[in-house]
C-alpha cells in the first residue's frame, strides 16, 4: 500500500461499518494521516476509499497527534475524536461513513466553539 508506520503511530481495531468484522483505523505516515482499513473477514484489510476524503480534510487541520474512538453521540456506533492543534470529531453514520463535526475546536484555552 506504500504506507509506512512510524514508531509512534496509533491504531484502533473496531468494527466501524457494522458488518461484524473488525476494521483497522491507523494514524501514521509523514505527514501523519488517518487511514481506515476495512476488515474482509479473512484476516485481510483493504483501504476504505471513501474515508480517504475525510482523511484529506483531517490532513488540513495540522499535525494530528492522536485520536480516540468512542460513541460520542450515543447513537450506538463508533465515532472518532482527532487531537492535534485542533480537536475534530468524525461522526459515524453506522455504516462507516464519517462526517466532520466539532471543526476548529481549539485544543487549549476554549471549551466550546461559541463564536457568535
Ligand atoms: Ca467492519
Ligand atoms: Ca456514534
Amino acid at each position: 500500500m506504500g504506507w509506512t508506520f512510524r514508531g509512534d503511530a496509533g491504531g484502533a481495531l473496531q468494527d466501524f461499518n457494522g458488518d461484524g468484522v473488525l476494521d483497522l483505523l491507523v494514524l501514521g505516515g509523514n505527514p501523519r494521516e488517518l487511514k481506515l482499513l476495512l476488515g474482509e473477514g479473512d484476516g485481510q484489510f483493504k483501504p476504505d476509499e471513501a474515508f480517504a476524503a475525510t482523511a484529506k480534510a483531517a490532513a488540513s487541520w495540522g499535525s494530528l497527534t492522536g485520536f480516540r474512538v468512542a460513541d460520542v453521540d450515543l447513537d450506538g456506533d463508533l465515532d472518532i475524536v482527532c487531537f492535534g492543534s485542533e480537536v475534530h470529531v468524525l461522526l459515524n453514520d453506522g455504516r462507516g461513513h464519517f462526517r466532520v463535526t466539532g471543526a476548529g475546536l481549539e485544543a487549549l484555552g476554549r471549551r466550546h466553539a461559541d463564536r457568535d
